[in-house]
């Protein structure tokens, strides 16, 4: 009994100690070494150009299948970024500064100013705004971005994103 009482209380705590695994997020926020800090929400989607994007395979570290995504609609992450008005004393030093995105889960991954702004990857990096035919405000992790031509599409398929903070190298 006693035994069953102290697995039971276990089981019970584990939520409390469980990183927050499928947390989601309604808006995100851009800042960071910038003049204007930007919040985007689903109501900001008026003001963008929204594209089909091409179904993915979401594969992890090892090339792995971990899912799919399917039947996607999304914006240019830089039509948004551009937005952004970075702090900088000449336009050669863009190339020092990278950006941050992180969930509510705290996962981060790194994009550079040139990867977004200077190369053809710049191109593929999206906020999805629907999937599966279920609008973004509709899916489990809401604000969701991907990179369909990554090699290994899991590391920067961001659930929940929370924040994009621009940062310069030290
Ligand atoms: N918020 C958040 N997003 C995340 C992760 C995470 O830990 N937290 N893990 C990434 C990794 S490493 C992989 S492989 C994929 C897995 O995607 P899936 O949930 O569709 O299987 O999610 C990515 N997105
Ligand atoms: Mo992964």
């Amino acid at each position: 009994m006693k035994r069953t009482a102290i697995i039971l209380l276990m089981i019970c705590t584990i939520p409390c100690f469980a990183q927050e695994k499928n947390c989601s997020t309604e808006q995100f926020i851009i800042k960071g070494a910038i003049k204007n800090e930007i919040t985007i929400s689903f109501s900001s989607l008026d003001s963008f150009t929204v594209t089909e994007i091409p179904d993915v395979i979401i594969t992890n570290h090892l090339g792995e299948k971990r899912s799919e995504a399917k039947k996607m609609k999304g914006v240019l992450m830089k039509d948004i970024l551009q937005k952004a008005l970075i702090n900088v004393e000449s336009p050669k030093q863009l190339s020092e500064f990278y950006f941050v995105f992180q969930a509510c889960d705290g996962y981060k991954i790194v994009y550079s100013w040139n990867e977004i702004f200077n190369t053809e990857t710049g191109n593929h990096i999206f906020w999805v705004t629907e999937k599966n035919g279920s609008r973004g405000k509709d899916l489990k992790e809401k604000m969701l971005t991907i990179t369909p031509t990554d090699f290994k599409t899991g590391r920067r398929y961001i659930k929940g994103l929370s924040s994009i903070t621009i940062n310069r190298v030290q």
